[in-house]
């Protein structure tokens, strides 16, 4: 019985002290996770991107929309790159991901940043607000991808 305590007092401790990537069962999950968050985030982007590039009708309220997922979508990702999960599923995500942590926080929160602009911008339905706004928001994207993913 007082083993039994003991490990259940161990458990409970290593779950509380376990490191953000221990949410995912497995790295191959956090892998997963992350590239699923960055897909949604990218598809919705990509919406935005096609009425501020021409490419589609400005509709301020699918604008509206779309920006708010992905300001939404903006916070998700971050988790799934805890340690250790550098590799367990192809992935193109740099080692220097592991090694330049502050930097990566930086882009992380760049990004974050932006797409709360982003969404703001879209909420005045004005069309160069928006154009500005996505601007900035891909150039946070591209900065990000340019140090920190594979080719
Ligand atoms: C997108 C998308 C990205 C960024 C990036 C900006 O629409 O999916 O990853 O913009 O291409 O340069």
């Amino acid at each position: 019985m007082k083993a039994l305590v003991a490990l259940t007092l161990a458990a409970t401790a290593l779950t509380l002290c376990a490191p953000a990537s221990a949410q995912f069962a497995k790295p191959e999950d956090a892998i997963k996770y992350r590239q699923s968050a960055l897909f949604v985030m990218g598809q919705h982007f990509g919406r935005i991107g096609a009425m501020a590039n021409g490419r589609a009708p400005f509709d301020a309220k699918v604008a509206q929309d779309n920006a708010d997922i992905v300001a939404e979508m903006a916070k998700l990702p971050w988790a799934g790159f805890g340690a250790g999960t550098d590799k367990g599923a192809q992935t193109k995500a740099l080692p220097d991901i592991w090694t330049e942590q502050a930097k990566f926080k930086d882009h992380a929160t760049k990004l974050e940043a932006e797409s709360v602009k982003l969404a703001a911008a879209a909420k005045t339905g004005n069309l160069d607000n928006l154009k500005t706004a996505f601007g900035a928001t891909a150039a946070s994207c591209k900065a990000c991808h340019d140090s920190f993913r594979a080719k």
